[in-house]
């Protein structure tokens, strides 16, 4: 194999291309998210991670995550892949801009929320939450170095946001809290963020060659579609919705994940409407249903939900990372022809995700190709 070690190259224009640079996230210091307007989205009323809201997680929990992240950045350095870690800062510290204060920071466990490599470009997102407002400095060296290391690669960073109380919907809490309620917000399509800016979290965009795939959400706003529409303006960038029975949705990767070029697998809970899975169907993309979850709950003081079990990295189009004990999630990738490694990471999960949440590509072999030549009118 190739070892790419010695010379960075910033170049990712998909999800499943050989990869050979990865940054893999740190659970030290990470708190749980203070209340926010942003975390009536993730985080019911009744949730008991609501009690400890804004302080640090227990040491004990963070070293368990630790073990579990250093032996995923291991593996994947055995396997000649390149891994960079983000810079821990004090996210204890409350912190503020002009316009809002919160008690604490979030950590810097997922950096698939902050950081959206398109080609030799990395973009810094907003995100939607005001503790991670910051969450972008984490990465300040690393981005400083590959902008030195590789003439070509392009930094750019969207526009901070305000996040004022007009970005987010005031009513989404006691609305998300009956099942009317529920309903009526998925129907309409309505979420805890509103228009008032571009916001998004890194993670509500797929990158499949031409073609950019947003999640309209909680954690990305139609704005966000559009802002990232007019930036990467030799891409198509299609914004979709996803219906479940659950208000509480955050991120497209653990609902709709790109496996290699003509294969999806979808959260059986959470269904693509049918005019817009039609540009993959005229295309040849085959949307599998994700096997089911081995557990029926997601483990302590942990806001995502248990189909974390299809949150997989994909290495190459012929191998995959699956967490260990997701048996069946295991099983379904060995029938679609994937050779799994299964990394062992329930520990990591409380902390913002799972195994696609917890890195962010830095270079991946392959160029930009058009895996949907046909398009739809409009
Ligand atoms: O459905 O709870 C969490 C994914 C976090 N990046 C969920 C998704």
């Amino acid at each position: 194999m190739q070892n790419f070690a010695h010379k960075t190259i910033v170049n990712s224009w998909n999800e499943w291309d050989p990869l050979r640079h990865v940054i893999v996230g740190r659970a030290d210091g990470s708190c749980v998210p203070p209340l926010e307007p942003a975390v009536d989205g993730k985080v019911p009323v009744d949730s008991a991670m609501r009690q400890f809201a804004g302080s640090q997680r227990s040491e004990e929990s963070i070293a368990r995550a630790n073990m579990q992240l250093d032996d995923f950045a291991a593996l994947l350095t055995r396997r000649g892949i390149r891994v960079d870690r983000p810079q821990v800062l004090n996210f204890s510290e409350p912190t503020a801009t002009p316009d809002w204060q919160v008690e604490s920071m979030f950590g810097c466990m997922p950096p698939r929320d902050v950081l959206l490599t398109v080609g030799k470009e990395i973009l810094e997102a907003t995100l939607t939450y005001r503790c991670r407002w910051f969450e972008y400095l984490c990465y300040r060296d690393l981005l400083q170095a590959y902008f030195q290391e590789d003439p070509g690669m392009r930094w750019e960073s969207v526009p901070k946001p305000r996040l004022t109380d007009a970005s987010y919907r005031a009513s989404f809490k006691q609305e998300a809290s009956t099942n009317v309620g529920k309903l009526k917000l998925l129907s309409e399509r309505r979420y805890v963020t509103t228009e008032a800016e571009p916001i998004f979290d890194a993670a509500e965009v797929l990158r499949m060659g031409k073609d950019l795939f947003v999640q309209h959400g909680n954690t990305a706003n139609l704005q966000a579609a559009r802002w990232l529409a007019r930036h990467f303006h030799e891409h198509r960038v299609h914004s979709l919705n996803f219906f479940g029975d659950d208000p509480y949705t955050m991120h497209i990767d653990a609902t709709f994940v790109p496996l290699r070029p003509g294969l999806i697998i979808n959260n059986p809970g959470r269904s693509l409407p049918p005019k817009q899975r039609k540009l993959f169907e005229i295309n040849d993309w085959q949307i599998v249903p994700s096997a089911h979850p081995v557990h029926d709950l997601s483990p302590p003081m942990c806001y995502s939900g248990v189909f974390l079990s299809m949150n997989c990295l994909v290495l190459d189009p012929k191998t995959v990372c699956i967490e260990a004990s997701e048996v069946q999630q295991q099983e379904q990738m060995d029938q679609l022809g994937f050779e799994v490694i299964p990394v062992p990471f329930r520990d990591v999960y409380p902390f913002g995700g799972g195994l696609h949440c917890s890195t962010a590509d830095v270079f991946r072999e392959g160029q930009l190709e058009d895996y949907f030549p046909h398009q739809l009118p409009g």
